[in-house]
């Protein structure tokens, strides 16, 4: 089989990438190694910058989003007991995030993709990428039992931290940045109607916990955890009411418990590995760089990302010019940077350390107080959330 440009990986950097390029008559085989039921049962991201919305409009694909995705204007950090609202549209000349699910947005482009005829290889076993240091590089995968080969000029590695893209980098080409966090997050996805109209951020003596979102009737609350906790110690009830601990008496009322659909425990990693091309392969999304999700960057990124690269494949196969590529690493990485130092910050602020001495508790304290007495403050924590330009 032959294509223009291999992508590895059908998460949302590879299905925007791939519909990018579908639209701009660039060809594409999208290789997955899950089947696509399994990549469709992943609960994931929640909120989406008005960057990664003009991706899917651009694309002709945000119709249901329109329709069932909720615009925000702000988000509430609880510390102290106390809710302060920062007002995202005030801060930012009239700017707001939507909640929508990751696996919506999937669903969406799988759906398009499959509407015009892209091709998809679910269910595609060892993965190994040839040749991209050269002019003809090809990738070779397992499917139904038989050796397959996909010859291609360029590879997206679009597969997320643990695929096999930037695994085949030799080490001494690329550099890692790395920050791993002494805790994760439980999460817990309900059929029940959210605590609150917006995002509540809460910082507490018991740690971290975040009120989150699907919709009106679903909702998705994370409390931070030890890294030797599993997810089948937490009952139901165990986690309703370490979550209603950390909120403030009237919102910890007004939560609305009910049976878990998924319960599951993430850990925390600040990651960056550069460059972000090597020869012809680029990497893209999860694969070359990951956030704690505190700020809710990591499909963003993954959007801005795949505009930058598809921007740069478009110069390549349509104008012939090699410019965009030889610039994709530089600017992806200088956005990267930017969403990894708010990611990090944001989680240094709001969760408990287990090294955390009296100190530096005050020290989060008073950056919290400063920051919602300041307009300064909180329209730097708004421009960063709703997400930098690209
Ligand atoms: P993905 O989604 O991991 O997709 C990679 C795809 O590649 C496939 N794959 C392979 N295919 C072929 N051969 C191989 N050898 C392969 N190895 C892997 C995988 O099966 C998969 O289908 O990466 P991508 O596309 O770069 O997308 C990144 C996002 O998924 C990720 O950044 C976000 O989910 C992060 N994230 C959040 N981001 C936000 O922007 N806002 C949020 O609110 C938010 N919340 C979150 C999150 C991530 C979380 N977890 C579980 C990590 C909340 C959580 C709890
Ligand atoms: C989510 O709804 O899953 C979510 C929302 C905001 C975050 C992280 C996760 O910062």
């Amino acid at each position: 089989m032959r294509t223009q440009v291999a992508i590895i990986g059908a998460g949302p950097s590879g299905l925007l990438l791939g519909q990018l390029l579908h639209q701009a008559g660039i060809d594409t085989v999208i290789l997955e190694r899950r089947s696509r039921d399994y990549v469709l049962a992943r609960i994931r991201a929640g909120v989406l910058e008005q960057g990664t919305v003009g991706l899917l409009d651009k694309l002709g694909a945000s119709a249901r989003l329109h329709a069932e995705g909720l615009p925000h204007s702000g988000v509430d950090l609880l510390f102290g007991g106390q809710r302060h609202r920062i007002a995202l549209d005030r801060l930012t000349g009239g700017k707001h995030v939507t909640i929508y699910g990751q696996t919506e947005m999937t669903r969406d482009l799988m759906d398009q993709r499959e509407a015009q005829g892209g091709r998809t290889i679910f269910e595609a076993d060892d993965v190994v990428l040839h040749g991209f240091d050269g002019e003809r590089p090809y990738v070779t995968y397992m499917a139904e039992g038989s050796c397959r080969r996909l010859d291609c000029e360029v590879i997206a590695g679009c597969d997320g931290y643990h695929g096999v893209s930037r695994a085949s980098v030799p080490a001494g080409a690329r550099q890692i940045f790395e920050r791993v966090y002494p805790f994760g997050w439980l999460g817990l996805l309900a059929e029940v109607p959210p605590v609150s109209d917006e995002l509540i951020y809460v910082r507490s003596q018991r740690g971290f916990a975040l009120c989150s979102m699907r919709s009106h009737a679903r909702s998705r609350y994370y409390v931070q955890c030890g890294l030797d906790e599993h997810a089948g110690d937490w009952s139901d009830q165990r986690f309703w009411d370490e979550l209603r601990r950390r909120l403030d008496p009237a919102t910890a009322e007004a939560v609305t418990t009910g049976p878990s659909i998924e319960k599951s425990i993430a850990p925390l990693r600040s990651f960056v590995a550069e460059p972000m091309r090597f020869g012809r392969l680029f990497l893209a999304g999860d694969a070359a760089h990951i956030v704690p999700p505190t700020g809710a960057k990591g499909l963003n990124l993954a959007a801005s990302d795949v505009h930058y690269l598809f921007e740069a494949l478009r110069e390549l196969f349509i104008e012939n010019s090699e410019a965009g590529i030889d610039a994709y690493s530089q600017k992806a990485l200088a956005r990267v940077w930017k969403a990894e130092r708010f990611s990090w910050w944001l989680t240094s602020l709001m969760h408990r350390f287990p090294d955390q001495g009296p100190f530096e508790q005050r020290m989060q304290q008073a950056e919290l107080d400063y920051l919602v007495s300041s307009d300064h403050a909180m329209a730097a924590l708004a421009e960063n959330y709703v997400g930098l330009p690209y």
